[in-house]
């Protein structure tokens, strides 16, 4: 039995969905509208995992400030693990992954286990239609691709699909990367 608190931080580019995941997460629903705010913002959120272990997870945010590089060294500073998100219809957040990765290993000062996180699947559907944009969308296995590219560097990563908007995945994924946390830890 173990009781704990962890850090996780939410990255990934700007508009992929990392507060949407957050806030569905946390119960209060999604929300359509963007807010540009300054500065990260956290929330607590308690879990209970197998096992009797109680956990809470302080969620970071990066809160609008993804383009300014200078704020994010203390953002990671002490945390325990990411969810690393994009979105499977913005190609360039894909291809972006693996810089997020690298700048939380090195802030964070050891290689946290890692959650890969393909979010908006709900739109994959109505893009597949539309020839252009049908060539944008990341697949399944690609994303997997790059999660074992992750585990390739000798770390715990997972990866799984998620929607924001229906909630598909969205509690698996925070659970997730608690168990991962706690494995890490050669906790259970
Ligand atoms: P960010 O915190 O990573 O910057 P946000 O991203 O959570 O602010 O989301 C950016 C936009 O994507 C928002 O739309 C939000 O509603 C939308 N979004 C987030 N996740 C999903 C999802 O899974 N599916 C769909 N369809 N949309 C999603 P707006 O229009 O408000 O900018
Ligand atoms: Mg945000």
């Amino acid at each position: 039995m173990v009781t704990a608190l962890f850090k996780i931080v939410l990255m990934g580019d700007g508009s992929v969905g990392k507060t949407s995941l957050r806030r569905t997460y946390m119960g209060e629903g999604f929300r359509a509208q963007y807010h540009l705010t300054i500065g990260a913002d956290f929330a607590v959120k308690k879990m209970q995992l197998a096992g009797g272990h109680d956990v809470s997870v302080q969620i970071w945010d990066l809160a609008g400030q993804e383009h300014f590089k200078s704020v994010r060294s203390t953002f990671y500073k002490g945390a325990q693990g990411a969810l690393a998100v994009y979105s499977v219809v913005e190609r360039g957040s894909f291809d972006n992954i693996q810089n997020w990765v690298d700048e939380c290993w090195s802030n964070a000062g050891k290689k946290v286990p890692v959650v890969l996180i393909a979010n908006k699947t709900d739109l994959r559907e109505q893009f597949k239609d539309n020839p252009v944009m049908a060539q944008t969308i990341v697949t399944t296995d690609e994303g997997k691709g790059l999660a074992e590219k992750i585990a390739g560097h000798g770390v715990i990563t997972s990866f799984l699909e998620t929607s924001a908007k229906t909630g598909h995945n969205v509690e698996a994924a925070f659970l997730e990367l608690a168990i991962k946390i706690l494995e890490s830890g050669g906790l259970v």
